[in-house]
Protein backbone atom coordinates (compact mmCIF):
# COMPACT_ATOMS: atom_id res chain seq x y z
CA UNK A 1 0.00 0.00 0.00
CA UNK A 2 1.75 3.21 -0.93
CA UNK A 3 1.79 6.05 1.46
CA UNK A 4 1.15 8.40 -1.45
CA UNK A 5 -1.04 10.03 -3.22
CA UNK A 6 -1.09 10.77 -6.89
CA UNK A 7 -1.93 13.06 -9.67
CA UNK A 8 -1.96 13.74 -13.39
CA UNK A 9 -3.01 16.10 -15.92
CA UNK A 10 -5.41 16.23 -18.82
CA UNK A 11 -2.18 16.87 -21.57
CA UNK A 12 -0.81 13.84 -20.30
CA UNK A 13 -2.85 11.85 -22.39
CA UNK A 14 -2.59 13.42 -25.59
CA UNK A 15 -2.87 12.80 -29.39
CA UNK A 16 0.93 12.42 -30.16
CA UNK A 17 1.80 15.61 -32.24
CA UNK A 18 4.97 16.60 -32.19
CA UNK A 19 6.81 19.95 -33.32
CA UNK A 20 7.48 17.99 -37.01
CA UNK A 21 4.37 15.87 -37.42
CA UNK A 22 0.38 15.56 -37.02
CA UNK A 23 -1.50 13.47 -34.42
CA UNK A 24 -1.31 10.14 -34.19
CA UNK A 25 -3.72 9.09 -31.55
CA UNK A 26 -7.75 10.02 -31.53
CA UNK A 27 -8.70 12.61 -28.91
CA UNK A 28 -10.42 11.61 -25.26
CA UNK A 29 -13.21 13.41 -23.52
CA UNK A 30 -12.59 14.91 -20.76
CA UNK A 31 -14.83 12.97 -19.02
CA UNK A 32 -13.08 9.40 -20.16
CA UNK A 33 -9.62 10.71 -19.14
CA UNK A 34 -11.40 11.33 -15.13
CA UNK A 35 -12.99 7.81 -14.93
CA UNK A 36 -9.98 6.86 -16.44
CA UNK A 37 -7.76 8.65 -14.23
CA UNK A 38 -9.70 6.95 -11.29
CA UNK A 39 -9.49 3.47 -12.33
CA UNK A 40 -5.86 3.45 -13.11
CA UNK A 41 -5.46 4.92 -9.24
CA UNK A 42 -4.88 8.93 -8.98
CA UNK A 43 -6.26 10.63 -6.48
CA UNK A 44 -6.42 14.23 -8.11
CA UNK A 45 -5.88 15.87 -11.63
CA UNK A 46 -3.57 19.04 -12.30
CA UNK A 47 -4.86 21.36 -14.42
CA UNK A 48 -3.90 24.49 -17.42
CA UNK A 49 -6.74 26.87 -16.64
CA UNK A 50 -7.77 26.73 -19.89
CA UNK A 51 -8.51 23.18 -19.79
CA UNK A 52 -10.96 23.83 -17.53
CA UNK A 53 -12.32 26.91 -19.07
CA UNK A 54 -11.49 26.13 -22.99
CA UNK A 55 -12.27 30.22 -24.26
CA UNK A 56 -11.88 31.93 -20.97
CA UNK A 57 -9.96 34.71 -23.05
CA UNK A 58 -13.59 35.56 -24.42
CA UNK A 59 -15.62 35.19 -21.19
CA UNK A 60 -16.36 37.40 -18.15
CA UNK A 61 -14.91 36.90 -14.34
CA UNK A 62 -18.14 35.23 -13.70
CA UNK A 63 -18.60 33.56 -16.68
CA UNK A 64 -15.14 31.86 -16.03
CA UNK A 65 -16.09 30.79 -12.88
CA UNK A 66 -19.38 29.24 -13.46
CA UNK A 67 -17.60 27.05 -16.54
CA UNK A 68 -14.89 26.13 -13.65
CA UNK A 69 -17.60 24.69 -11.67
CA UNK A 70 -19.02 22.68 -14.17
CA UNK A 71 -15.47 20.90 -14.11
CA UNK A 72 -15.37 20.83 -10.48
CA UNK A 73 -19.15 18.21 -10.62
CA UNK A 74 -17.22 16.43 -12.98
CA UNK A 75 -14.36 16.11 -10.62
CA UNK A 76 -16.53 15.21 -7.77
CA UNK A 77 -18.42 12.76 -9.45
CA UNK A 78 -15.53 10.67 -10.10
CA UNK A 79 -14.22 11.37 -6.28
CA UNK A 80 -11.27 13.37 -8.07
CA UNK A 81 -9.77 16.70 -6.50
CA UNK A 82 -7.67 19.66 -8.58
CA UNK A 83 -4.54 19.84 -7.28
CA UNK A 84 -3.68 22.44 -9.17
CA UNK A 85 -3.95 25.47 -11.98
CA UNK A 86 -1.66 26.63 -14.51
CA UNK A 87 -2.18 29.46 -16.59
CA UNK A 88 -1.22 28.68 -19.77
CA UNK A 89 0.58 31.75 -20.87
CA UNK A 90 2.93 30.32 -23.81
CA UNK A 91 -0.14 30.16 -26.52
CA UNK A 92 -1.39 33.67 -27.01
CA UNK A 93 -0.29 35.75 -29.29
CA UNK A 94 0.40 38.70 -26.27
CA UNK A 95 3.01 35.88 -24.78
CA UNK A 96 5.23 35.91 -27.96
CA UNK A 97 7.77 37.14 -26.42
CA UNK A 98 7.34 36.03 -22.60
CA UNK A 99 4.50 37.29 -20.02
CA UNK A 100 5.44 38.53 -17.19
CA UNK A 101 8.80 39.78 -18.68
CA UNK A 102 7.81 40.86 -22.09
CA UNK A 103 8.79 44.32 -23.02
CA UNK A 104 5.38 45.54 -23.70
CA UNK A 105 3.57 46.64 -20.86
CA UNK A 106 0.09 45.52 -22.42
CA UNK A 107 1.22 42.05 -22.80
CA UNK A 108 2.66 42.11 -18.87
CA UNK A 109 -0.79 43.18 -18.15
CA UNK A 110 -2.47 40.06 -19.99
CA UNK A 111 0.12 37.80 -18.73
CA UNK A 112 -1.41 39.30 -15.10
CA UNK A 113 -5.00 39.43 -16.06
CA UNK A 114 -4.53 35.61 -17.17
CA UNK A 115 -2.77 34.38 -13.88
CA UNK A 116 -5.59 35.98 -11.92
CA UNK A 117 -8.29 34.12 -13.60
CA UNK A 118 -6.16 30.85 -13.42
CA UNK A 119 -6.54 32.05 -9.69
CA UNK A 120 -9.99 32.28 -9.88
CA UNK A 121 -10.52 28.92 -11.43
CA UNK A 122 -8.61 27.33 -8.78
CA UNK A 123 -10.74 28.55 -6.03
CA UNK A 124 -13.82 27.07 -7.48
CA UNK A 125 -12.21 23.97 -8.36
CA UNK A 126 -11.25 24.10 -4.32
CA UNK A 127 -7.46 23.96 -4.80
CA UNK A 128 -5.25 27.02 -3.31
CA UNK A 129 -2.09 26.20 -5.58
CA UNK A 130 -1.27 27.91 -9.06
CA UNK A 131 1.56 26.54 -11.00
CA UNK A 132 4.10 28.54 -12.85
CA UNK A 133 5.78 26.83 -15.89
CA UNK A 134 7.92 30.08 -17.34
CA UNK A 135 7.77 28.95 -20.58
CA UNK A 136 8.51 31.73 -22.59
CA UNK A 137 10.13 34.02 -19.79
CA UNK A 138 13.97 34.11 -20.63
CA UNK A 139 15.57 34.86 -24.40
CA UNK A 140 15.80 33.40 -27.69
CA UNK A 141 18.43 36.64 -28.16
CA UNK A 142 20.38 37.02 -25.29
CA UNK A 143 20.79 40.62 -26.09
CA UNK A 144 17.04 41.10 -25.82
CA UNK A 145 16.64 41.52 -22.61
CA UNK A 146 18.23 42.39 -19.37
CA UNK A 147 18.24 39.83 -17.04
CA UNK A 148 18.24 41.93 -14.34
CA UNK A 149 15.39 43.72 -15.30
CA UNK A 150 13.23 40.23 -16.31
CA UNK A 151 13.93 38.99 -12.98
CA UNK A 152 12.71 42.03 -10.84
CA UNK A 153 9.31 41.73 -13.60
CA UNK A 154 9.05 37.77 -12.24
CA UNK A 155 8.81 38.95 -8.39
CA UNK A 156 6.63 41.91 -9.02
CA UNK A 157 4.32 39.51 -10.71
CA UNK A 158 4.62 36.70 -8.67
CA UNK A 159 3.63 39.74 -5.43
CA UNK A 160 0.76 40.86 -7.40
CA UNK A 161 -0.77 37.57 -7.60
CA UNK A 162 0.02 36.76 -3.49
CA UNK A 163 -2.14 40.41 -3.48
CA UNK A 164 -4.84 39.21 -5.50
CA UNK A 165 -5.53 36.80 -3.41
CA UNK A 166 -4.14 35.97 -0.01
CA UNK A 167 -5.10 32.34 0.22
CA UNK A 168 -3.16 31.49 -3.14
CA UNK A 169 -0.10 29.67 -3.19
CA UNK A 170 2.21 30.11 -6.46
CA UNK A 171 4.51 27.00 -7.28
CA UNK A 172 7.11 27.85 -9.80
CA UNK A 173 8.25 24.81 -12.22
CA UNK A 174 11.96 25.92 -12.94
CA UNK A 175 13.03 25.04 -16.68
CA UNK A 176 16.19 25.55 -17.89
CA UNK A 177 15.26 26.06 -21.34
CA UNK A 178 12.59 24.85 -24.33
CA UNK A 179 10.70 26.49 -25.67
CA UNK A 180 13.30 29.57 -25.16
CA UNK A 181 17.05 29.44 -25.29
CA UNK A 182 17.87 30.92 -21.88
CA UNK A 183 15.61 30.90 -19.27
CA UNK A 184 15.25 33.07 -15.91
CA UNK A 185 14.51 30.84 -13.54
CA UNK A 186 15.77 27.44 -14.34
CA UNK A 187 16.30 25.74 -11.25
CA UNK A 188 15.07 24.89 -7.56
CA UNK A 189 17.42 27.21 -6.20
CA UNK A 190 16.59 30.39 -8.76
CA UNK A 191 12.68 29.36 -7.86
CA UNK A 192 14.42 29.63 -3.63
CA UNK A 193 15.68 33.04 -4.84
CA UNK A 194 12.56 34.25 -6.21
CA UNK A 195 10.52 32.88 -3.29
CA UNK A 196 13.09 35.00 -0.59
CA UNK A 197 12.30 38.21 -2.87
CA UNK A 198 8.73 38.22 -2.61
CA UNK A 199 6.29 39.96 -0.16
CA UNK A 200 5.55 36.50 1.16
CA UNK A 201 8.01 33.72 0.99
CA UNK A 202 6.20 31.28 2.48
CA UNK A 203 3.53 30.79 -0.31
CA UNK A 204 5.83 31.19 -3.08
CA UNK A 205 7.74 27.38 -3.52
CA UNK A 206 8.46 25.06 -6.20
CA UNK A 207 7.22 22.10 -8.30
CA UNK A 208 10.51 19.86 -9.52
CA UNK A 209 10.15 17.97 -12.55
CA UNK A 210 12.50 15.32 -12.96
CA UNK A 211 13.28 16.12 -17.24
CA UNK A 212 13.75 19.70 -15.92
CA UNK A 213 16.33 19.14 -13.84
CA UNK A 214 18.09 16.60 -15.76
CA UNK A 215 17.94 19.42 -18.65
CA UNK A 216 19.76 21.39 -15.93
CA UNK A 217 22.60 18.86 -15.55
CA UNK A 218 21.06 18.22 -11.86
CA UNK A 219 20.29 15.37 -10.18
CA UNK A 220 16.01 15.29 -9.12
CA UNK A 221 16.21 13.92 -6.22
CA UNK A 222 18.92 16.86 -5.07
CA UNK A 223 16.95 19.24 -6.34
CA UNK A 224 13.94 17.78 -4.79
CA UNK A 225 16.31 17.30 -0.90
CA UNK A 226 16.53 21.02 -1.84
CA UNK A 227 13.57 22.37 -2.03
CA UNK A 228 12.54 20.11 0.91
CA UNK A 229 15.17 21.86 2.94
CA UNK A 230 13.13 24.93 2.70
CA UNK A 231 10.33 23.28 3.18
CA UNK A 232 8.78 24.47 -0.74
CA UNK A 233 8.04 21.62 -2.12
CA UNK A 234 4.48 22.30 -3.15
CA UNK A 235 4.34 19.46 -5.88
CA UNK A 236 6.83 17.41 -8.07
CA UNK A 237 6.49 15.75 -11.80
CA UNK A 238 8.31 12.95 -11.81
CA UNK A 239 9.06 11.28 -15.72
CA UNK A 240 12.16 10.53 -17.08
CA UNK A 241 14.20 11.53 -19.80
CA UNK A 242 17.57 10.60 -21.62
CA UNK A 243 19.99 13.20 -21.39
CA UNK A 244 20.42 16.80 -22.32
CA UNK A 245 18.40 17.02 -25.34
CA UNK A 246 14.62 18.14 -25.79
CA UNK A 247 12.20 17.65 -23.61
CA UNK A 248 10.82 13.96 -23.26
CA UNK A 249 8.77 13.66 -20.64
CA UNK A 250 9.35 9.60 -20.45
CA UNK A 251 7.70 7.06 -18.23
CA UNK A 252 9.01 7.19 -14.06
CA UNK A 253 12.28 5.63 -14.11
CA UNK A 254 12.39 4.01 -17.01
CA UNK A 255 15.89 5.28 -18.64
CA UNK A 256 17.42 6.06 -14.68
CA UNK A 257 16.06 3.36 -12.53
CA UNK A 258 18.68 4.31 -9.72
CA UNK A 259 17.87 8.46 -10.04
CA UNK A 260 14.02 7.42 -10.11
CA UNK A 261 15.07 5.29 -6.87
CA UNK A 262 16.44 7.79 -5.05
CA UNK A 263 13.55 10.58 -5.91
CA UNK A 264 11.21 7.90 -4.45
CA UNK A 265 13.61 7.76 -1.16
CA UNK A 266 14.24 11.28 -0.70
CA UNK A 267 10.44 12.21 -0.72
CA UNK A 268 9.74 8.96 1.65
CA UNK A 269 12.16 9.96 3.51
CA UNK A 270 11.31 13.43 4.28
CA UNK A 271 7.62 12.14 4.70
CA UNK A 272 6.50 14.36 1.55
CA UNK A 273 2.65 14.26 1.18
CA UNK A 274 2.09 14.62 5.20
CA UNK A 275 0.93 18.05 4.49
CA UNK A 276 -1.60 17.12 1.65
CA UNK A 277 0.84 16.86 -1.32
CA UNK A 278 0.52 14.64 -4.61
CA UNK A 279 3.34 12.69 -6.80
CA UNK A 280 2.41 14.40 -9.82
CA UNK A 281 3.11 12.21 -13.05
CA UNK A 282 4.15 14.58 -15.78
CA UNK A 283 4.98 11.78 -18.49
CA UNK A 284 3.43 11.20 -21.84
CA UNK A 285 3.05 8.41 -24.07
CA UNK A 286 5.66 7.82 -27.27
CA UNK A 287 3.97 9.23 -30.91
CA UNK A 288 4.21 5.35 -32.05
CA UNK A 289 1.81 4.57 -28.62
CA UNK A 290 -1.56 3.21 -30.25
CA UNK A 291 -4.73 4.39 -29.08
CA UNK A 292 -5.67 1.37 -26.93
CA UNK A 293 -2.73 2.14 -25.20
CA UNK A 294 -3.18 5.75 -24.52
CA UNK A 295 -2.89 5.31 -20.45
CA UNK A 296 -0.51 2.82 -20.65
CA UNK A 297 2.69 5.26 -19.71
CA UNK A 298 0.25 6.31 -16.67
CA UNK A 299 -0.26 2.39 -15.62
CA UNK A 300 3.33 2.16 -15.65
CA UNK A 301 5.03 5.09 -14.26
CA UNK A 302 2.73 4.82 -11.59
CA UNK A 303 3.70 0.86 -11.25
CA UNK A 304 7.39 1.62 -11.16
CA UNK A 305 6.75 4.50 -8.91
CA UNK A 306 5.06 1.90 -6.26
CA UNK A 307 7.83 -0.77 -6.97
CA UNK A 308 9.97 1.59 -6.04
CA UNK A 309 8.36 2.50 -3.13
CA UNK A 310 8.48 -1.02 -1.96
CA UNK A 311 12.42 -1.30 -2.25
CA UNK A 312 12.96 2.63 -0.67
CA UNK A 313 11.15 1.37 2.29
CA UNK A 314 13.32 -2.22 2.68
CA UNK A 315 16.34 0.50 2.72
CA UNK A 316 18.80 -0.94 5.02
CA UNK A 317 19.93 2.62 6.97
CA UNK A 318 21.79 0.35 9.57
CA UNK A 319 23.91 -0.93 6.86
CA UNK A 320 24.49 2.33 5.27
CA UNK A 321 25.79 3.43 8.49
CA UNK A 322 28.02 0.60 8.50
CA UNK A 323 29.58 1.62 5.21
CA UNK A 324 29.55 5.49 6.00
CA UNK A 325 31.23 4.47 8.95
CA UNK A 326 34.40 1.91 7.28
CA UNK A 327 34.11 4.64 4.12
CA UNK A 328 33.31 1.69 2.08
CA UNK A 329 30.86 3.12 -0.18
CA UNK A 330 31.60 1.00 -3.19
CA UNK A 331 29.91 -1.66 -0.33
CA UNK A 332 27.19 0.80 -0.25
CA UNK A 333 26.55 1.37 -4.14
CA UNK A 334 26.48 -2.55 -4.56
CA UNK A 335 23.88 -2.92 -2.00
CA UNK A 336 21.57 -0.56 -3.52
CA UNK A 337 22.15 -2.17 -6.54
CA UNK A 338 21.25 -5.30 -5.37
CA UNK A 339 18.23 -4.18 -3.53
CA UNK A 340 17.29 -2.68 -7.01
CA UNK A 341 18.15 -5.90 -8.96
CA UNK A 342 16.86 -8.58 -7.03
CA UNK A 343 13.13 -9.79 -6.96
C1 LIG B 1 6.59 21.73 -19.66
C2 LIG B 1 5.86 21.09 -18.60
C3 LIG B 1 4.42 21.41 -18.53
C4 LIG B 1 3.99 21.90 -17.22
C5 LIG B 1 2.56 22.30 -17.16
O1 LIG B 1 7.84 21.25 -19.85
O2 LIG B 1 6.39 20.29 -17.88
O3 LIG B 1 3.71 20.25 -18.78
O4 LIG B 1 4.19 20.87 -16.32
O5 LIG B 1 2.30 23.39 -17.93
MN1 LIG C 1 5.80 19.58 -15.96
Amino acid sequence: MSKFKFSVGPWNVHEGADAYGPATRKPIAMEEKFKRFKEIGFDAVQFHDDEVVPNLNDLSDAEIKKEARKVKALLDKYDLKAEFVAPRLWMDKRTIDGGFMSTKESDREYALWRACRAIDIAKELGTDLLVLWLAREGTLCAESKSPVWATKMLVEAINKMLEYDKTIRVCIEPKPNEPIDRSICGTMGHVMAISAATIDPKRVGGNLESAHAILAGLDPAHEIGFALAFDKLFTVHLNDQNSIKYDQDKSFGVENLRAAFNQVKVLLENGYGSKGEYVGLDVKAMRTTVDEDSFKHLENSLKIFKMLEEKAEKFDYAFRDECVKNRDFEGLEMYVMELLMKG
